[in-house]
């Protein structure tokens, strides 16, 4: 056995470690009765610990008989089978790249699924794969409410806060399109190092910030920390010590090497979110097994000794030691179960790798635009709601004004039209944002329609993402386009390529409205009067929408809206600040 050849040592360390007793001890004992749980319970989580594995051994087979494509794996993080298993497939999760136990023990949850061949079709690209149709290996499914992630680390994390912001608000505000269940909570999970990313922070910080200014937002942030970032360390206490007392995040800690710990410790963070509706940071401390990629060697950048203690502390050897000693099931069960798992998953995977793959560029490109919900946009409002709404302003409609104020009046009779429409931004709120363009919008609406965010444009953006999945269409505002580039990822890499990468499935309308283009002579010429619009040219599927009078703003905003609400599109429109 070669020592580079990590895969085929720790199968062999499995089988052999268990055949000779020499499973390695649990940090902390605790029984299932401890973990109030059964042995049936724990059986399907080792099950699905076990076929993972399998997966991510079969995938570098394949991929050296260049059948199979970039295999990043689950290997090591085994104990998120655990979150599959407590948490109901009716809680959004938006997931880290290595969750595939998950993704299988969720599964379970639902007759008649087929976890494996899904995701073995997504491995090999295939244009069978159910989720993104062979766009792109992602774990992802409607039915259990797993919207399909990105390669960029960390850029999940604003939509996800969004989304868990927007089931209560739902609620309160009676929205029939809400996608999420009403008492639903929402998962997001991540590795250790995305955690220093400001894409991250920004999401904890706005979780944080909404928390304690007494708002809802029920998530379970889930750290899934295996030490290291491709090749640079963490650093032992780094995660603890940022994360154990955050203002309004709780904070639990769990061993993700202890299948009995982890089911106690995800008990108590559902339990306490789902009744405070306040976010929990729940921090799993794991390995990494057969390095971070496919083709990562980590010999190259570690020490041997610290790989084959990683490997000795494999998930998988942990819990085969609970199921035996629990007495679930005899050390012989244990073997016949994980070899009947590796039959089980080369079958399913040499089957898809006889499936059809995309060829065309059209055939790629089909799902840009994609959208599976049919809606009609509702009626416009009676004269009755809209004389109310306007008050003394209603006679001034007929008269003419400037571009502000009709597209404010644009945006009123869109708000009376669309009961699933929010604004929200910098200053929107009381003083109705730079230019006046949303003043007394919160009057007409109140605070739970348009409202104040914090200084973030990360947040905002990602903040309307998660938003529109749970069937809101958001219109945030970017304060000046020059403070769209700070937030672009938000837009380019997640709004716009979510139907791309889902065909349709998951979509997130919204209409984002940034005054920007010159308009004042000597003031921050790059930041105040920027003309930078080839950013939007650069991203498929989204429609840009540049007025040059008040009418066509109004009619263009219009359209905007109806075209977010009936088609999921997502639109960006600019209002000319020199209009204004
Ligand atoms: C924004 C961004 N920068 C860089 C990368 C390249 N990259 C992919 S995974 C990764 C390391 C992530 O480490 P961690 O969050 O700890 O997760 P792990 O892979 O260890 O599970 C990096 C740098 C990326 N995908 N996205």
């Amino acid at each position: 056995m070669s020592t580079f050849n990590r895969a085929e040592i720790i199968d062999n360390n499995f089988i052999t470690l268990l055949k000779n007793d020499k499973l390695p001890k649990i940090n902390k004992n605790i029984n299932l009765s401890q973990s109030n749980t059964t042995s049936p319970e724990i059986i399907s989580i080792f099950e699905s610990q076990v076929l993972s594995r399998h997966m991510d051994l079969k995938a570098r087979l394949l991929k050296d008989e260049g059948k199979c494509y970039y295999t990043i794996g689950s290997s090591g993080h085994e104990g998120n089978a655990v979150f599959g298993k407590i948490f109901p497939y009716t809680d959004t999760a938006f997931l880290h790249y290595r969750s595939a136990p998950f993704f299988i023990e969720r599964s379970k949850q639902i007759n008649g699924t087929t976890p494996i061949y899904d995701m073995a079709l997504s491995f090999v690209a295939s244009s069978d794969d159910p989720i993104s149709g062979g766009r792109h290996k992602v774990i992802g499914s409607k039915l259990l409410n797993i919207p399909p992630q990105t390669s960029t680390i960390a850029s999940h994390l604003p939509k996800s806060v969004g989304m868990a912001f927007s089931i209560d608000r739902a609620k309160d505000l009676n929205i029939s399109d809400q996608r999420a269940k009403s008492s639903s909570i929402v998962l997001c999970s991540f590795g250790d190092a995305s955690v220093n990313h400001g894409t991250a922070l920004s999401a904890f910080n706005t979780a944080s910030w909404i928390t304690s200014r007494g708002g809802h937002v029920p998530i379970i942030f889930i750290c899934e920390d295996n030490g290291l970032g491709i090749s640079v360390k963490t650093g032992d206490n780094w995660i603890e010590d940022n994360f154990k007392s955050r203002p309004g995040i709780n904070y639990i800690k769990t061993d993700g090497l202890n299948i009995l710990d982890l089911i106690s410790n995800s008990k108590k963070a559902e339990k306490a979110c789902r009744i405070n509706r306040s976010p929990i940071f729940l921090h799993m401390k794991t390995v990494r097994l057969m390095g971070h990629a496919g083709s990562d060697i980590e010999l190259g950048y570690r020490e041997l000794q610290d790989v084959e203690a990683n490997e000795f502390n494999d998930p998988l050897l942990h819990s085969a030691r609970i199921v035996i000693e629990n007495k679930c099931l005899p050390k012989e069960d244990v073997l016949k179960l994980y070899e009947l798992s590796r039959d089980r998953v080369n079958h399913v995977f040499n089957e898809s790798t006889k499936r059809p793959k995309l060829v065309k560029s059209n055939e790629v490109m089909s799902s840009i635009t994609a959208n599976d919900y049919s809606s009609k946009a509702p009626k416009h409002p009676l004269l009755k709601f809209r004389k109310k709404m306007f008050g003394k302003e209603y006679n001034r409609l007929t008269q003419p004004q400037h571009m502000a104020k009709l597209i404010n009046y644009a945006l009123s009779d869109i708000m009376l039209q669309y009961k699933n429409t929010l604004i929200f931004g910098e200053d929107v709120a009381e003083k109705g944002g730079v230019y006046n363009v949303t003043a007394d919008l919160q009057k007409r609406f109140g605070p739970r329609r348009v409202f104040d965010s914090p200084l973030d444009e990360t947040s905002i953006i990602g903040f309307g993402a998660g938003f529109s999945q749970n069937g809101f269409i958001p219109i945030p505002e970017i304060q000046f386009l020059a403070y769209f580039h700070n937030a672009e990822d938000q837009l380019r890499g997640e709004i716009a390529t979510l139907p791309f990468f889902s065909k349709g499935q998951f979509t997130n309308p919204l209409v984002l409205r940034i005054p920007g283009l010159g308009y004042q002579k000597g003031f921050g010429g790059h930041y105040h009067n920027d003309n930078s619009l080839t950013v939007f040219r650069d991203i498929p599927g989204i429609i840009l929408a540049v007025p040059s009078n008040g009418y066509d703003a109004v009619k263009m905003l219009r359209t905007a809206v109806r075209e977010a609400y009936e088609n999921g599109r997502v639109i960006i429109f600019i209002e000319p600040i020199a209009l204004l």
